[in-house]
């Protein structure tokens, strides 16, 4: 049997305007192309737990207009697809099966929409994959097969972890590779649409096992860096420092995903930094209350940090590490102001990087099923639009067209080569004050 695990890939934006700025802002070309390329880590995992006598491929697909001919000569196809682009996965899902391949889906978009996706799949898979892969794959050789594999009640535990099938990639195509310590979030923020979807209890990987990952991929790139596909690492402090002490002696450089409470540990940073953190990002969302009630629904967690923003940000860039502070517009609550608030706030942060994005009701999410009560999703099912850059609902406090033209705006202040580079700058010159402050402290300019 021969299994093509098909990946979509690339990014994308419907909004034109934006589309067009994207190609000339240098903050955003640079931002794109570094996370443009991108494996399907999903993909990539279930491939390691596929039997030793199925063969298997792995494609990626960046648009299906290009793809005049199917790839590979498979008898059954793995496709992996997040919202944004799950209408393309059904049309090659359809080309595919026209031509008697056998179809599976899954993911995050499959496991919130299974009646829609189970019209374009022969199998779908609902929850996380690797609870349901090996008898996916045991029936599929039987020829007798169910069309739903449901998993969204039994946990998988991240310490019988596949090694992922890193060798399958033809590595020159990447400037960074993935590798997931965590999956799921103490906190449960109303629009999040990550891991928290299928693995709703927050875990983590042995630190061995996240270890052996990086040395695998160190056999085929010797020096990679390692985008973490966390959405939360440092949850657990303790587990937090144990990971980062085994990862200094690896000598990778690597980026991750945290909240803000990693500036309270000064042990924990220098921990980071030690190990080769390059950056850090952090959802702040808005920079003001307003925008931030209610965004986290168990204890409004994200509104009681808002004032310990700029310390935490200071705090942690002193130690040398990048932050990525990401901004969501048009939060509840927020009016055209929010705009200017932010720019304001990302020049007074002293943050090194930045990004925005818009709030995006995906489907499956407490958000999507709030706006559907309020009758303020634009178009139930207009997937395409679950970019972070278009609009898909209508926002509480100004129109569509504002948040859009204002999200413009906002993109071309920050992204111009005066901001990034005024960022990147602020940046070194703070901590030149820092260590020399340092110094002063210990007395080495005595
Ligand atoms: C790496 C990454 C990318 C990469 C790689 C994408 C790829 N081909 O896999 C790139 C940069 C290309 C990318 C692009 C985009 N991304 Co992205 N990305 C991520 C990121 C950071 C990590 C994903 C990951 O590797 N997870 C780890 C793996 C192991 O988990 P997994 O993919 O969910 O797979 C498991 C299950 O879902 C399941 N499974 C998955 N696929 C399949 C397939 C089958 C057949 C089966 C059986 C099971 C199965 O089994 C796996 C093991 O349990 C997440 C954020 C995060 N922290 O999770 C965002 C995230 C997935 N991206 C997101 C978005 C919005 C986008 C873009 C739309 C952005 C844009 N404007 O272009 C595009 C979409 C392009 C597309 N391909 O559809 C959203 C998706 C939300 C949603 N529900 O749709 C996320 C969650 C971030 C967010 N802000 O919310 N992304």
């Amino acid at each position: 049997m021969k299994l093509g695990m098909v990946a979509m890939s690339g990014v994308r934006a419907h909004n034109e305007e934006l589309t067009r700025l994207g190609l000339t802002l240098p903050g955003f070309v640079e931002r794109n192309k570094t996370i443009a390329s991108l494996p399907s880590l999903g993909l990539l995992t279930l491939a390691g737990m596929t039997p030793d006598n199925i063969d298997v491929e792995y494609v990626e697909v960046e648009d299906i207009a290009d793809v005049d001919e199917l790839p590979g000569d498979f008898d059954v196809v793995a496709i992996s697809s997040f919202s944004a682009q799950i209408k393309e996965a059904y049309a090659l899902a359809d080309r595919f099966r026209a031509n008697g391949v056998i179809v599976i889906l899954g993911g995050l978009h499959v496991t919130a929409m299974p009646g829609e996706a189970l019209q374009h799949a022969d199998i779908i898979v609902t929850g996380e994959g690797e609870p349901a892969w090996s008898r996916v794959m045991r029936d599929l050789l039987r020829g007798d097969y169910q069309s739903i594999y449901d998993t969204t009640g039994t946990p998988f535990n991240l310490g019988s972890s596949p090694m992922p099938r890193f060798e399958l990639l033809d590595v020159d195509r990447y400037n960074r590779l993935t590798v997931q310590t965590q999956r799921g979030c103490p906190f449960s923020c109303e629009f999040c649409a990550s891991s928290i979807r299928i693995s709703p209890i927050y875990k983590v990987k042995p630190v061995d096992r996240v270890i052996a990952e990086i040395q695998r991929i160190k056999e085929i790139w010797p020096k990679p860096f390692i985008e973490f596909a966390d959405d939360n690492t440092f949850v657990n402090k303790k587990h937090g420092k144990k990971l980062l002490r085994a990862l200094i002696p690896e000598k990778v450089r690597w980026f991750t995903e945290s909240d803000i409470s990693i500036a309270r540990d000064d042990e924990l940073l220098g921990l980071m930094r030690d190990s080769g953190c390059a950056q850090v990002l952090i959802g702040l969302e808005s920079p003001t209350a307003i925008g931030l009630h209610g965004v986290e629904q168990k204890s409004d967690w994200k509104a009681k940090q808002v004032d310990s923003y700029l310390a935490a940000i200071d705090r942690i860039q002193s130690h040398g590490i990048t932050v990525n502070g990401c901004f969501v517009l048009g939060l509840d609550g927020t009016g055209v102001d929010s705009f200017e608030r932010v720019r304001d706030f990302v020049s007074e942060s002293g943050l090194y990087e930045v990004q925005i994005t818009i709030q995006t009701a995906f489907p499956g999410t407490p958000l999507y099923a709030r706006l559907r009560r309020e009758g303020r999703l634009l178009d139930e099912t207009a997937w395409e639009l679950c970019t972070l850059f278009d609009v898909n609902f209508r926002p509480s406090h100004m129109s569509k067209e504002e948040l859009e033209q204002n999200f413009v705006w906002l993109a071309r202040e920050l992204y111009s080569e005066h901001a990034s580079r005024a960022r990147k700058k602020a940046f070194f010159s703070n901590l030149h004050e820092v260590r020399q402050q340092e110094q002063v402290q210990r007395g080495d300019a005595i």
